[in-house]
Order: structure tokens, then sequence, then C-alpha cells
């Protein structure tokens, strides 16, 4: 048995780039001085780990180059969706430039706002809240348990982390570029006895990073691409701090595509049309968005869909009203200017997605007693977690006849592209409320799909 192995393991040395060359002798060695161990599975390097170095000698031959990527801890759900876009687009630049690159999506975990007690909240795969496939369909990617059983284990070969320059714009004028820099904050990983870098790694303890430096940067997310390309012949290359690049182009074709291709998981979906049918008289076939499932045969003309017979309104509140924000309404405020719009289009009801701690919850039932909201049993929220009941808020508010959102909130903007991609009117969907004694109050941009 242990023959076997040394033979797969000599068979990938052939391929291997140097850094990896010397993690992989290293795991023929503990192999061979732990063949007794691997006998009982419970080995460091036991036989679970070496079929993964199998799996990993069909792709090695392939050629493949996985690119990892995390964002800063803080950042929420919908920001790390937009993250995921730009990082879709350098993958797609890669592709193009240079041999088989695949993404390896993030496990999802330890956000801010997951706080529901007493539910696991860590590793959660994309499945749970996105179709796989659909993604798949826009540009390759792989969950990360896929990467580990087909990478030949959980080493990440190159981690850079992406920050700013230190001094800043030179000149106050604004260039692309990236560099190789000494790290300005303290770095997130630390290095283990054996001199492998260890950190947060999506929750993956057993995650090890073989190289950690910081890149400065400033562009565009394929302005790294070079670099990828031709400064490193690391495999597997994580980009840290990812949020740190820009958008190749924002509201262009390719960000279009990538947005298209990220269709909820079919279970929330489901879930949401149920509560549509059940509380809010909402049909697809009734309400003209009845699709395939195949984004990539979806373009609607806008102004197809009219959308169930209620006003969807996400309210976003908590740190949104801690800084005492003046483009961010009283619930007063709000509650009229719902009435004001259901009064306009004649609708009887209103569903209601919102972050409100329960003092202003009940505040908002007493103002508004008809309101409609999802709310999960202990045992859905355990299934679908706070990433998934956020998502069936918004599916149900981009199925709405008319939508109102919050100011400058992600969660608002994602439900302004789902009612776009769904076919909606812009009057209906590009619609914020109003500060209490706002003066100005600029309402959010239209920004048309690219086919
Ligand atoms: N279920 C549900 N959760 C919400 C709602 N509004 C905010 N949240 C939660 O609060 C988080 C914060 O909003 P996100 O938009 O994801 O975070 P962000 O990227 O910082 O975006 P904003 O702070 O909204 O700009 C969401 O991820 C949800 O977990 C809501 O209407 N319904
Ligand atoms: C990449 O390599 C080129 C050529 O050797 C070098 O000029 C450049 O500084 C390197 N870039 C980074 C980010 O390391
Ligand atoms: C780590 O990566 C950087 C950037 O690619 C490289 O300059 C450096 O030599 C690497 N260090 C080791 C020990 O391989
Ligand atoms: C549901 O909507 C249909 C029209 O689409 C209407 O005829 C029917 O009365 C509505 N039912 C309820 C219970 O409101």
């Amino acid at each position: 048995m242990a023959d076997r192995r040394k033979q797969h393991v000599e068979t990938m040395l052939v391929w291997l780039s140097p850094g990896y060359f010397l993690l992989v002798l290293l795991l023929l060695l503990s192999c061979t001085a732990a063949t007794a161990e691997a006998a009982t599975g419970d080995g460091a390097f036991s036989a679970g780990q070496s079929a993964h170095s199998v799996a990993g000698a069909a792709t090695v031959a392939r050629n493949i180059r996985y690119l990892l990527y995390d964002v800063n801890p803080p950042e929420g759900f919908n920001l790390r969706r937009d993250v995921f876009i730009r990082m879709a687009s350098l993958t797609k630049t890669l592709l193009r430039e240079g041999g088989g690159w695949v993404l390896v999506l993030p496990p999802w975990g330890r956000l801010y706002h997951w706080q529901s007690p007493d539910i696991h909240q860590v590793r959660i795969l994309w499945a749970e809240f996105f179709s796989v496939p659909s993604l798949d369909a826009n540009v390759p990617v792989i969950e990360y348990e896929q990467f580990l059983a087909e990478s030949g284990g959980p080493f990440v070969e190159q981690v850079y982390v992406l920050q700013s320059y230190a001094e800043g714009w030179t000149d106050g004028k604004w260039e692309e570029k990236v560099d190789e820099r000494p790290c300005i904050e303290r770095l997130m990983y630390s290095k283990d006895k054996q001199g492998y870098y260890r950190g947060w790694f999506w929750g993956y303890e057993e995650t090890r990073g073989l190289n950690v430096t910081c890149l400065s940067v400033q562009g565009h997310a394929s302005i790294l691409a070079p670099v990828l390309l031709k400064n490193t012949t690391a495999r597997s290359v994580m980009l840290d701090r990812a949020e740190t690049v820009l958008h190749d182009h924002y509201a262009g074709k390719d960000y279009w595509d990538t947005r298209r291709s990220m269709v909820f998981a079919k279970h929330l979906r489901v879930v949401g049309d149920e509560f549509r049918a059940r509380y809010l008289n909402s049909t697809d076939e009734k309400d003209q968005t009845v699709h395939g499932e195949d984004w990539t045969q979806m373009r609607v003309k806008p102004g197809t869909a009219t959308g169930g017979p209620y006003l969807g309104v996400h309210l976003r509140r908590k740190d949104f009203i801690w800084g005492h924000r003046e483009d961010v309404p009283s619930l007063k405020g709000a509650v009229k200017k719902m009435r004001s719009i259901m009064k306009k289009y004649r609708l009887d009801r209103v569903f209601v997605a919102t972050d409100a701690d329960e003092e202003e919850l009940e505040e908002l039932k007493r103002m508004l007693p008809e309101m409609v909201r999802f709310e999960p049993t202990w045992e859905e929220l355990e299934l679908f977690k706070d990433g998934g009941v956020a998502i069936i808020d918004q599916w149900i508010c981009a199925h709405a006849r008319y939508f109102i959102g919050t100011s400058v909130s992600t969660f608002s903007f994602r439900i302004h592209e789902e009612r776009e991609i769904l076919g909606f009117d812009p009057k209906t969907t590009y619609n914020r409320f109003c500060g209490d004694s706002e003066t100005n109050c600029e309402q959010p941009t239209h920004w048309k799909i690219i086919y």
C-alpha cells in the first residue's frame, strides 16, 4: 500500500512547482514513516489524505490552478456577493490569458450580522445559498471541500494579502498599480512550529499557507492577473482582503453575466414562493415572472413583470440608525411613506424585510398591523441559517409590484438587481426611503442589464 502511494506521489512530482515539491517530499516522508499508523486510519497523513493526493494527480496533469479569496471579516453578506463578482471577473481574465483556472468559493461563516444564537454558522458551502451549477455556467467554480479533495490537501501555496499603499495616492493622482510591499497592518497569519502559516481560512483550522506576502494594489480586479500569471508559479493562490480591488467594469456585460449567474438555491426560492402564494396572493403565473432554471436563456424586457399585489419593503435598521444618519427615516416616517405608496398603487398588503430589533418591531407592528413578515421557526432558521432567511426576504421583495428600500444598503441593492433580472419596470424598483428631514433625497441609480 505504501509503495502504491509512493508511486502516485512520484508521478505527481513531475508536474510540481519547486515550493510544492518540498511539500510533497515532506508528505512522502510522512507517508512512508506513517505507514503503520495509516493502517489504523488516524495518522496525520492517513489513508484519506493520500486518496486526495491521488485524485489530485489527475487535476495536476490538467494543469489546473486554483484562485481562492477571502474578504475583510466585518463585511456583510451582500458586500461579499459583490466581491464575488470582482473575483469572477479576474478569473475570466486569467482564463483568457493563461490556462486552466478555477475559482474556489470561499465558505461562508462568522459574519457579524449572523447573530442567531445556538446555530452553527461557519464553513457553510455556497450550495446552501446559491445554485452552484448556475455559477459554474459563468465561470468555473468549485466548493472549498472540492478543492481539498482534488488539490492534494489543506494547503494554499501562496497567500497574497491585499492592501492599499502606505503613502496613499501620490501627487493626488489616481494610477493603477500593484507592488509587493511590507505589510501595513498586523498580519492575520502566524507561523506554526513547522513553518506553515496558520490563519482563519474560513474556519478550516487544518488549512495552512506555505507563503504569505502583502501586495499593495490600487485598481480593478484584473490588474492582478499578470502577477498571478507571471510572478508566481503556485498552483493555489489566495487573495485575502479581496475587496481591496475594484470592479473591472461595474454594471458592464461581464458584471451582469456574473450577477445573473448568482441564482439563489432552489430550496430557498421554493420557500419564498410558497410564502408568496399563501400570504401575498402572488404566483409567477399571475405576476408574469415565470422563468426556467437556465439563467443564460433568460432575457426579459423591462416592464414585463407585474409582480404580486403587495408592496415590498426593505427597512435596514441596527447600525444604520445608530449613526443617526440623515438619509434613514424614523419608523413613523417609513410607515407614512409605505401608506402613501399603498394608496397610490392600490395595494392592501405590505411585506416588510427588516433587521430591526424586537423593540422597533413591536413599534412597527403597532403602527402597521397589516404588515406581513417572513418569520422562520427555529427549525427553519437552523435549516436556512441567517443567510438563507435574508435571501428568502430578498426573494419576496423582488417579486413585489412595487419595492422601496433603504439608502445605500447593499441588501437593497441586491434586490434592485434581482428585480431588474426579473423584468420589472425600473420605476417600481429604484426607490428608497428618505430621512425625515432630508432635503435632497436622491433616489437610487438605475443600472440596466447588459446582455
Ligand atoms: N433577514 C433579514 N436580514 C437582514 C435584513 N436587513 C439586514 N439584514 C441582515 O443584516 C446583514 C447586513 O446587511 P448586508 O447588506 O448583508 O451587509 P452589508 O454588506 O454590510 O450591507 P449593508 O450594511 O446593508 O449595506 C444582512 O446580511 C442580514 O444578515 C432584512 O431585511 N432581512
Ligand atoms: C512581477 O515581476 C516583474 C518582473 O520581474 C516585476 O517587475 C514586478 O515588480 C513583480 N510584481 C510583483 C507584484 O511582485
Ligand atoms: C514568498 O512569496 C514571495 C512572493 O511571490 C516571494 O518573493 C518569496 O520568495 C516567497 N518566499 C518563499 C520562502 O518562498
Ligand atoms: C388574488 O388575486 C386575484 C387576482 O389575481 C383575485 O381575483 C383574488 O380575489 C385574490 N384573492 C385574494 C384572497 O385576495
